[in-house]
């Protein structure tokens, strides 16, 4: 972190968790995130002015630069509103913001009421243009450590070893609408911007490896072609639909990527749970000017993993925000998530291609077996935003954004990329100046000579904003390698004939999606086979279900097979002989056991709840990084501890384990005519919402517990004794030892056996 952030970030409270710790002083640093201000507001209307209220101990604003790049050493308070009394956007106090002014109090209203027009015309241009893709999406702070491991392959400053670069990441989905639904199955975005001393570097990458196409110029064919029906604007946010399988089973190059959207992939768990791929190829330069390619990898420390797709679409429904909550509440507990950013290394000679694979074909990738992923950095995500609109919604990337030492490749996607992320800024934040809004600004001195545009906040000084000018004394000047300047690496283009076509090499559609299949796991491929079965089940014409399936022949036999049979539809046979691959385990994310920070954990209680026992469940879960949630009957204390969510407002998709610390009776609102899930069948001793969150919990493979009187509860829904991922102990810190185990695998998948190898 550069001086004047962690200046700003000191100011802002002495660290994270002594800030917390003075919120509550009960809660020695143990935060159940979701709770409202510092300053809690009286129930009568105050009348005492005061300062608006600082911002919570977990957020952060962008830093106090100038437009210009110049720390300025301000708090940073600096941009919030100031001053205790209302005034007009030109500071004037007001007296009166209820009532317009009026020729008599049931007369017409007046033009010259000032107040009224300019409150009203602001309101009326509150809106900017959503992003064209990618409009839903959360983004957070932190900075980024380089381990110097990349320092002999590129001169770029902030990978050099321990040094501290602000970040701004903002995670996305790619089709929905800036309101649509968090779990849908889609590509989700990875963008990070880092402030590095030479400048901004966004590192603009995907959850998946691969993209739909390979050449730029079609990127509104298959956007269109996923974004809802153009007559009727339906569904949101979703590929299950005839349009886009129509253009995927026509252009089967993006056969490969959709399989990938297919896979859990498409359906994560959490942001924090995702590998991020910077998909194109980039160069790197090194102090003496030599080469390599490469691929940018995150990696996830929390593992990567995947919600159920029942759960999902539940999710949808019950919490449309659950993955930007999930981030923010992991951040504001303390939980901050953290990536490890590593490169696979290729020569750079004039191929361009490694072990057969084309690397300027975005629709490829190299297998991790073939070329290991070297760690060179590492991401922590510790401060949420303090304001959307100014932060994650005005926050513009580009990969065109690149330091001294990483440079481009003539990957045709990436290519329409570096003319794309600019142009389209220019609608959505109105005019050339975007990168003067605070969140953009770089940490690095900017002297650009762009004068003038819409909403230019320099003031420029001098008079020649032109090259070569001899009465600014010459200024800007040039720099040289020396003084750090970026340099376009002298790279030979082969010599060849101006053609709208692509090399032969790539041709190939068929053989890495058979790759990325046959690495699945049973589980993981009983999964794929679930989405093509919905998502094409959900198309209307014959025809497009037909050629998909035609496509998936070319893939495998088995998955072909099973998919026409839930459709109804004969299976088609390949037409070209199915390719030789040796699978690569990298592809499957199942298997091996990971930190679960910040993971939700439900606890259902009842007043006859020991509340010692659930204090020593509750610390454990502390403990343990993660976060307890108690469910009661009702609200406000219950055993001895606040009440998060009552039967009424719980649902368990909400929680990654859930523990039983009771057995609670059916509670008074338990009726359908209250609350319809009180309609969900089970014994009648057992309050029916508490049934139907243990079996929705085994439904989507989660880790269900019991101690005490709650035993009887998982007796009473009965998911059986001997199976897999059901815990019964006698005291809760041994229950919880278990379920930690579970934890770390992420889902109990084998509770379900699969039915392909
Ligand atoms: Fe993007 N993409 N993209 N994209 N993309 C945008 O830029 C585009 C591609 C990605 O959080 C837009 O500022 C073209 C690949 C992310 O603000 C737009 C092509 C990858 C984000 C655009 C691609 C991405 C965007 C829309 C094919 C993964 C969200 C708003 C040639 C490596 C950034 C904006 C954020 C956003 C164009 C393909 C990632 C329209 C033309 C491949 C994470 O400029």
């Amino acid at each position: 972190m550069s001086k004047a952030a962690s200046q700003t970030a000191e100011a802002l409270g002495k660290g994270l968790k002594e800030a917390k710790d003075a919120l509550d002083p009960t809660s020695e640093g143990n935060v159940v995130p979701g709770r409202p201000n510092a300053v809690p507001p009286t129930v009568e209307e105050p009348t005492e002015p005061h300062d608006p209220l600082p911002p919570k101990p977990d957020q952060r604003g962008a830093a106090t630069r100038t437009a210009t790049g110049a720390p300025t050493e301000a708090p940073d308070r600096v941009r919030a509103q100031q001053g205790a009394y209302l005034t007009t956007s030109t500071g004037a106090r007001l007296r009166d913001t209820d009532h317009s002014l009026k020729a008599g109090p049931r007369g017409p209203t007046l033009l010259q009421d000032h107040h009224l027009r300019e409150k009203i015309t602001h309101f009326d241009h509150e809106r900017i243009p959503e992003r064209v893709v990618h409009a839903r999406g959360a983004a957070v702070h932190g900075y980024f450590e380089g381990y110097g491991t990349a320092s002999e392959l590129t001169v770029a400053k902030f990978l050099g070893e321990g040094v501290r670069t602000p970040v701004f990441t903002r995670f996305s989905t790619v089709l929905g609408s800036r309101g649509s639904a968090d779990t849908v199955r889609d590509t989700r975005g990875f963008a990070t911007k880092f402030y590095t001393e030479e400048g901004n570097f966004d590192l603009v990458a995907n959850n998946i490896p691969v993209f739909f196409i390979q050449d730029g110029i079609k990127f509104p064919d298959v956007i269109h072609a996923g974004k809802p029906h153009p007559d009727r604007e339906i569904p949101q946010a979703q590929s299950a639909h005839d349009t886009f399988w129509d253009f995927v089973s026509l252009h089967t190059e993006a056969q490969h990527h959709a399989l990938w959207n297919m896979s859990d992939r498409g359906i994560p768990r959490s942001y924090r749970m995702m590998e991020g791929f910077g998909v194109n190829t980039f160069r790197l330069v090194n102090a003496e000017g030599a080469t390599t390619l490469v691929k940018f990898h995150w990696k996830p420390m929390l593992g990567t993993h995947s919600l159920d797709w029942e759960e999902a679409q539940l999710i949808n429904g019950v919490d449309p925000d659950f993955h930007r909550r999930d981030l923010y509440d992991a951040i504001e507990a303390g939980a901050f998530p953290q990536w490890e950013l590593g490169i696979q290394v290729f020569p750079d000679n004039e191929e361009q291609q490694f072990e057969g694979i084309d690397l300027l074909d975005a629709t490829k990738l190299v297998p991790e077996e073939l070329a290991p992923v070297q760690p060179i950095g590492r991401l922590t995500l510790d401060a949420n935003p303090k304001n959307f609109f100014a932060e994650v919604e005005q926050v513009a990337f580009h990969p065109g954004n690149l330091p001294p030492g990483i440079d481009v490749t003539d990957d045709p996607l990436l290519q329409t990329r570096l003319f794309s992320y600019i142009d389209t800024q220019l609608t959505r934040l109105g005019g050339p100046n975007f990168n003067q809004i605070p969140i953009n600004r770089p940490h690095a001195p900017v002297n650009d000579m762009f004068r003038e545009g819409f909403h230019q906040h320099a003031d420029h000084e001098g008079v020649a904003p032109y090259k070569p000018n001899s009465l600014d004394g010459g200024c800007p000047f040039l720099a040289g390698t020396l003084e750090g300047a970026f340099a376009d690496t002298p790279v030979r283009v082969p010599e060849s004939t101006k053609v709208r076509e692509n090399p032969t090499s790539f041709d190939d559609h068929f053989t890495q999606a058979r790759l990325f299949w046959l690495s699945m796991s049973p589980v993981e491929k009983e999964h794929i086979i679930r989405a093509y079965t919905f998502e094409l089940g959900k198309c209307y014409e014959d025809a497009i279900k037909e050629r998909q399936l035609q496509a998936l022949a070319q893939i495998d036999p088995v998955l072909c097979q099973e998919v026409a049979t839930g459709l109804g539809l004969p299976a088609p046979e390949p037409t070209e002989p199915l390719a030789d691959v040796v699978p690569s385990a990298a592809l499957s994310q199942v298997g091996g056991t990971w930190p679960a920070d910040g993971r939700m954990i439900g606890i259902v209680v009842d007043d006859t709840t020991d509340p010692g026992e659930l204090q020593t469940l509750r610390e454990a879960v502390f403990g343990a990084g993660m976060v307890p949630l108690v469910v009661a009957p009702h609200g406000g204390q219950v055993a001895g501890a606040t009440a998060q969510r009552t039967f009424a407002t719980a649902r368990s998709v909400e929680f990654d384990a859930l523990v039983l610390a009771a057995a609670p009776v059916p509670a008074p609102d338990a009726i359908p005519a209250r609350d319809a899930k009180a309609g969900a069948t089970g014994s009648g001793a057992l309050d029916p919402r508490v049934s139907l969150m243990i079996e929705e919990c085994w439904r989507h493979a989660k880790a269900i517990g019991a101690f005490g009187a709650g035993v009887a509860a998982l007796n009473e829904a009965d998911p059986g004794e001997a199976t897999p991922g059901v815990v019964r102990a006698d005291d809760p810190a041994s229950l919880f030892t278990e379920l930690q185990t579970l934890l770390s695998q992420h889902r109990v998948w084998h509770r379900f056996p699969p039915t392909v190898a």
